[in-house]
């Protein structure tokens, strides 16, 4: 199987950037796309293999963000290009609700067969993480009868209105985009970081505030990242999830899981529940799905997902077939190249490098993660705050360098780092390195 566009695994730069190509376009993309669409990037993408994105100018960048988590199977992964051409070759696009076509179900089988749980389970597909997770919370109200949601500090479920309540950071996600959907109320969940707290006093903490305020008969779900992903790749402490899975089980409650970020072996599991011993009542996934093309899917217990009748649930193009038949072959991807397994080499050779690093650097206040979802926080190393201004410098600085760089977190102080489980280890290496010096040059400045 070979790539349309096999590229040279290396960083390579030939233009300043950005360079005159990535300008022209960046002048039309101004005039023509709505301000709200901000890009990290200023230099515009060509083709991307495995551990590097090529741009219009011949630039050569280590991708250590896989388009937010999504291109884990790489950027265009044989596999995946293949399937969509073959399928582009029969159609399109029939809708499933109106014409059903195999690959469909095939990719909730294997949804079904993946997700944590040995219970029975159904799926339904969609088409963006937000869209499932407005669907899980859909069900979990269906099932229980109950009107409320509840959510953690720091998450992040999406930009419609109900997923933009159900996420605490107002800027910029919210801003000026109100009133949001009632009936969504925000807790404490776990940052060992700041909190301080065991697993199991957070949990404590959490489940008395859903108690006391929202009342457990009214809660129809309570919507977990596992590892909270553009709050700031905060692991919970040991313990947290599953004692808060256990309170939600004893009062009727459905814990779903949002793993749109997490999921499928992004974090050395193929789900991150795993890691922490639970069984969610139902997942929401995308990102990794399929390999870039757009889907998404809730996964759950049978009775829950079963719960609305026929007609209830869908979209015009939720389980597009170019998607579905993407995903079934980004599946056999992580299963064919060991891609799990993939994730926990590459998080044991970045913890390695980045807590070397702060060994000697005060200012990298944490260094945490799991599979290939690292990230390290960055804090003024007098008083602990979090720095966000050195990190958006660290991060501009690697990228002017050949480094695709993203940042997160509520205080905007994260550093992380998202490879195609595909990258070269080499590769990785030379990515982090440049990160890391961009880190030691601005502390040499300053
Ligand atoms: N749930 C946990 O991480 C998307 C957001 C990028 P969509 N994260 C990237 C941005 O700034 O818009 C995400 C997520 C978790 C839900 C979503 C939403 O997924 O496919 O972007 O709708």
């Amino acid at each position: 199987m070979t790539n349309a566009t096999p590229a040279p695994q290396a960083r390579s730069l030939h233009t300043d950037l950005p360079g005159p190509r990535s300008r022209d376009l960046m002048a039309r993309k101004e005039a023509a796309v709505a301000r709200g669409v901000g890009t990290t990037m200023t230099v515009f993408a060509d083709h991307a293999d495995r551990g590097v994105l090529v741009d219009v100018d011949g630039n050569s960048f280590v991708d250590l963000g896989s388009g937010i988590a999504v291109t884990s199977v790489g950027g265009a992964a044989p596999r995946v290009v293949e399937a969509v051409r073959a399928q582009l070759d029969r159609f399109t696009h029939t809708c499933f609700m109106v014409t059903p076509y195999d690959a469909y179900v095939e990719v909730c089988e294997k949804l079904n067969q993946l997700t944590p749980g040995s219970f029975p389970k159904k799926s339904a597909l969609f088409t963006s993480g937000a869209e499932a997770v407005e669907n899980a919370v859909k069900v979990a109200r269906h099932h229980t009868g109950r009107p409320a949601v509840v959510v953690l500090d720091h998450a992040y479920h999406g930009r419609t209105n109900l997923t933009m309540a159900m996420t605490g950071k107002v800027v910029p996600y919210k801003d000026g985009f109100g009133p949001f959907a009632p009936e969504v109320y925000r807790v404490p969940g776990s940052y060992p970081l700041r909190d301080g707290l065991s697993g199991e006093q957070a949990a404590r903490r959490t489940v008395e505030q859903i108690a006391r305020m929202v009342g457990p008969d009214h809660v129809a779900c309570v919507v977990v990242e596992p590892i909270q992903g553009e709050g700031g790749f905060i692991v919970p402490a040991d313990g947290f999830l599953p004692a808060v899975v256990d309170w939600c089980r004893a009062n009727g409650i459905v814990f779903v899981a949002d793993e749109v970020q997490t999921g499928f072996a992004r974090t050395g599991a193929w789900f991150a529940s795993e890691l922490f011993g639970i069984e969610p009542d139902v997942v929401a996934t995308a990102k990794g799905i399929a390999g870039g093309l757009p889907l998404s899917g809730v996964t759950g217990r049978a009775e829950i997902m079963d719960s609305a009748g026929s007609g209830r649930l869908g979209g015009t193009y939720g389980g597009n077939p170019l998607a579905c038949a993407a995903a079934l072959a980004a599946i056999e991807t992580y299963q064919a190249e060991g891609l799990v397994e993939r994730a926990r080499a590459i998080e044991d050779f970045l913890l390695t490098r980045l807590r070397a690093a702060a060994e000697h650097d005060p200012r990298i206040g944490d260094v945490r993660g799991r599979g290939a979802m690292i990230a390290v926080e960055l804090v003024d190393p007098a008083t602990g705050d979090p720095d966000a201004a050195l990190t958006n410098q660290v991060a501009a600085r690697a990228r002017s360098q050949g480094v695709i760089t993203l940042t997160c977190g509520t205080y905007g102080n994260v550093l992380r780092f998202l490879p195609p489980l595909t990258i070269s280890l080499p590769l990785l290496g030379e990515g982090i390195d440049t990160v890391l010096a961009s880190l030691a040059e601005i502390g040499a400045a300053a």
